[in-house]
């Protein structure tokens, strides 16, 4: 089932999803469904707070810097409860967002992230990413403390990126 993607500024994306007493078939579900939204939306990665559901819960499918071609389903992965174990070095890279959609940013995030969750079995495992994978991880987790990445920009051009996003939707100029 396809769900509707929740966009800046709704106050549900302030949301601090819980953490998920255990895995069981509506977690399932819930999973099968971000993946399914994530694709249609043609994105990399996919909160549950984005999609209005406030258990811990991510999806990625972060495509191999060398693919050209996009190959679905290759990099995909489920998160339940995922933490942040360690990070190392610092990056910027240009992030969008499915919930700010039309707007880009450079974000300064941790370059190396070792990240611990359960999977769609409840069992746990560890993952240690860098490149874009290292990013979308960090923003993903980020929305399920309610933070968006226009939230890490500098004061004054997190104010531009606001005003011009607000502007956009007034005019409905902006692409849904
Ligand atoms: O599809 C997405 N692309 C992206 C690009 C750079 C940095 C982060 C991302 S995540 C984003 C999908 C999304 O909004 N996930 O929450
Ligand atoms: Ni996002």
């Amino acid at each position: 089932m396809i769900l509707e993607i929740i966009k800046y500024p709704d106050p549900f994306l302030k949301t601090h999803a819980a953490r998920v007493e255990s895995v069981d078939d509506s977690v399932r579900k819930l999973i099968d469904d971000m993946i399914e939204t994530m694709y249609y939306a043609r994105g990399i990665g996919l909160a549950s707070v984005q999609v209005g559901d406030p258990r811990q819960v991510v999806v990625l499918d972060v495509p191999d810097e060398d693919e050209n071609e996009r190959a679905k389903g290759k990099n995909l992965m489920a998160l339940v409860n995922p933490e942040i174990v360690s990070t190392e070095g610092e990056t910027l890279y240009e992030e969008g967002c499915l919930s700010v959609p039309g707007v880009t940013a450079d974000v300064e995030r941790a370059a190396r992230v070792k990240v611990r969750a359960l999977d769609r079995d409840g069992k746990p495992f560890e993952i240690e990413a860098d490149g874009l994978l290292a990013i979308a991880l960090q923003h993903e987790l980020d929305h399920l403390s309610g933070v968006l990445f226009i939230d890490r920009l500098s004061r004054l051009k997190r104010e531009l990126v606001k005003r011009k996003y607000k502007k956009s939707l007034e005019t409905e100029e902006r692409a849904i």
